[in-house]
């Protein structure tokens, strides 16, 4: 097993340092990795390794993989990193999360009040929280366990998409990850109510993911036939991102 982790994170680094390759390549180079003969969105070049991610995720990102635990002792906080889809103003007391309907123009199905989450069995994870950047930090979480809210308030697809109140920051998972018993509906961060910074008042943590997918100020989600949008995935990312 730890052979397989080693090379699905070697795989990783790869398809990272593709993408790194492919932004330092620039002009030319950049033109063709992005117009030779797309397939699924994704230029071919980058295919092949988002592929074997594909296969290697799908085998081994099942439900008894388990992200690491650690003592509620070790838990810091972590950095504020990326504040894309939080620079507009946010009420606290106005929010809401949206179901949408799924389809390519989404309509709100229905609205929901922090309470709606609070109500959800509460689940507590103290986990390492890990930025493609480098670094890390190990962070005690609380919050809903995303299934409990698929199974309470969404649909049986096979894609989960979340965004931002202001569509700016987005996030796509396959089923299985969202249905991780790991991947949970946030709102506590080492034993505080979340800061604006952190995601306030609601954000995904998926442990067995880079913290890329670990979207802040959810404000909307989507259950969708096809890959919902991602963010990082549209400039070149790994779409699956664990580690
Ligand atoms: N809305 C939003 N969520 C986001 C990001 C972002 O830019 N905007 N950045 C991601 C990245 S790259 C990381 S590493 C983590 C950082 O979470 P933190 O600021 O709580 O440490 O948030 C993720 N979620
Ligand atoms: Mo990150």
């Amino acid at each position: 097993m730890s052979e397989i982790h080693q090379e699905l994170q070697s795989m990783t680094r790869r398809s990272f340092a593709t993408g790194g390759a492919a932004a330092l390549l620039g002009g030319a180079g950049l033109w063709w990795i992005k117009h030779a003969a797309p397939d699924d969105g994704i230029p071919w070049p980058l295919r092949n390794v988002l592929q074997f991610n594909q296969r290697l995720s799908q085998t081994y990102y099942g439900p008894s993989r388990l992200a690491p635990r650690f003592d509620v002792s070790q838990a810091k906080e972590p950095r504020v990193n990326g504040q894309i889809g939080l620079r507009s103003r946010i009420d606290l007391a106005r929010w809401q999360l949206d179901v949408l309907s799924s389809g390519p123009n989404p309509v709100v199905e229905r609205s929901l009040p922090i309470g709606a989450i609070h109500q959800l069995p509460r689940y507590e994870i103290v986990t390492e929280f890990k930025c493609v950047e480098g670094w890390s930090q190990i962070v005690h979480w609380a919050g809903a366990r995303l299934s409990d809210f698929v199974a309470r308030y969404g649909h049986e697809t096979p894609y989960v998409g979340l965004m931002t109140p202001d569509r700016d920051y987005y996030v796509g998972l396959d089923r299985e990850s969202a249905m991780h018993s790991q991947s949970l509906l946030a709102y506590e961060m080492n034993g505080k109510p979340l800061t604006l910074g952190h995601g306030a008042p609601l954000r995904l943590v998926c442990p067995l993911k880079y913290g890329v997918k670990s979207i802040k100020r959810i404000g909307a989600i989507q259950f969708t036939q096809d890959r919902p949008a991602d963010y990082w995935a549209e400039r070149g990312y790994d779409w699956y991102l664990g580690h």
